[in-house]
């Protein structure tokens, strides 16, 4: 694959009717963090703009950028954060009430990381297998006991994963659908990797969340496709499954779970919480345009409206630091220019973060004790998904007077 690749048409009904409505401009990968010596190399920007299907709702990326210049050496790491551990836990125990789980049953992760999911379904015996395309990821897994195969899931992976391992009885892919440029292999690969009566569970940002919480910087390279309810179901109807359960959760600032069965295993019966949600989506305007064009009037408003109090915070001579070194941080800084001038630097808690700098604006990423001894005026949560579980940690800062600024879904100081 080159580079990068225009999408001419809609990546699941084909159409060529889709229409631009936000351009965010030219931006690095969003985690692209850079090590202190490539500071004065040139930094590759790839253009971030996002289309509309006019036929069947899906809102996705004018650009793909190639899978190997993003994956390949990854710094996010799913357990850094105990909601997202939480949101684990819950989802295997779903899997289990559904699947009735026990030390036959073949769990496969697709976009497996770190393995921390799969280490839930081992806490009910079964056996596991990741995959993921990060080297470094699948290094971690291995070391912590997760079978791991180093490989980007499509076809010819899922053809080999049979071959070496079997058949599964639960395929589990959270936050992958949305990363995946060819989603009709994707399916065609879980299709022929489930068992006759296996469920295939994913997760994905919910696109009714990004549009009514403006959740613009969850729009990033990474981000090929934003799926509501209506346009999934379209979708993997069309390849022969069904959805037999579906529930909004709350990671990632708004997500939707969904369980399949292949089609002629599951009950003829649409689900409810299928045409309840697809109703909502409706009703809100997300099957025409015009939703979207408000969107990004909002994401205007809110660039002006943040860059206009950290300027006069900057005034009163505020210290300010960002929480948080996310991917989604990377587009917010960018997108608004927020730098160094600005944010005196960004803390995180991932070890892999810790001592780079942010693409783009190069803000320097250190680890979170820095804030206490420093004491800043302010502190701006890059990370607001994780707001709570951030304020939490961070509240003998909050006592001793300092305040944070939470960007999205519109501006708060707290
Ligand atoms: P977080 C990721 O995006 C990457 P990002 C990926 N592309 C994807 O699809 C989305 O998730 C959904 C830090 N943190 O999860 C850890 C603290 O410092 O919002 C992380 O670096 N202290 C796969 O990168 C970052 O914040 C804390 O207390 O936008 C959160 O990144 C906590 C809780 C987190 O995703």
């Amino acid at each position: 694959m080159k580079d990068v690749v225009k999408l001419e048409k809609c990546r699941i009904c084909k159409s060529k009717n889709l229409e631009m409505f936000l351009d965010l401009g030219k931006m690095p990968i969003p985690n692209g963090f850079l090590k202190s010596e490539d500071l004065n190399k040139h930094e590759r920007l790839f253009n971030l703009a996002c289309v509309y299907c006019s036929d069947c709702s899906l809102v996705q990326l004018s650009e793909v950028v190639n899978p190997d210049i993003m994956f390949s050496n990854y710094v996010y790491v799913t357990s850094v954060s105990k909601s997202m551990l939480n949101n684990f836990a819950n989802l295997t125990f779903r899997a289990n009430k559904i699947s009735n789980l026990n030390s036959k049953s073949f769990v496969i992760d697709i976009g497996s990381n770190d393995g921390s999911l799969l280490k839930f379904f081992k806490n009910y015996e079964s056996q596991v297998l990741g995959i993921d395309p990060a080297k470094n990821l699948a290094k971690v897994a291995i070391s912590n006991g997760i079978p791991t195969e180093v490989a980007l899931f499509n076809l010819a992976t899922a053809r080999r994963v049979i071959k070496k391992y079997g058949k599964a009885d639960v395929i589990t892919a959270t936050n992958v659908v949305a990363h995946i440029h060819n989603l009709d292999e994707l399916l065609k690969g879980v299709k022929i990797l489930l068992k006759e009566n296996g469920i295939f569970i994913t997760e994905f940002p919910y696109i009714l969340d990004l549009i009514s919480k403006n959740q613009f910087d969850t729009i990033y390279h990474e981000h090929l496709s934003y799926f509501g309810l209506t346009s999934w179901n379209y979708f993997i109807e069309k390849h022969g499954l069904k959805i037999i359960d579906v529930s909004r959760v709350q990671i990632h600032g708004g997500s939707i779970r969904v369980t399949h069965r292949l089609n002629k295993n599951a009950f003829a019966k649409k689900n409810k919480t299928v045409s309840y949600l697809t109703g909502v989506e409706a009703q809100q305007g997300l099957l025409e345009k015009k939703a979207y064009l408000e969107f990004a009037a909002r994401v205007s408003k809110l660039k002006t409206d943040l860059n206009a109090l950290l300027k006069q915070l900057k005034k009163q001579k505020k210290r300010i630091v960002g929480l948080g070194a996310p991917a989604k941080g990377n587009i917010l800084t960018g997108f608004f220019d927020i730098g160094p001038d600005v944010l005196d630097y960004i803390v995180d808690s991932t070890s892999l973060k810790q001592g780079l700098f942010t693409p783009k604006k190069h803000l320097p990423i250190y680890s979170e004790n820095r804030v206490l001894k420093d004491q800043p005026d302010y502190a701006l949560i890059l990370a607001w998904n994780f707001k709570e579980e951030i304020m939490r940690k961070h509240r003998l800062f909050k006592k001793r007077g300092g305040k944070f600024i939470i960007p999205i879904p519109e501006i708060r100081i707290v």
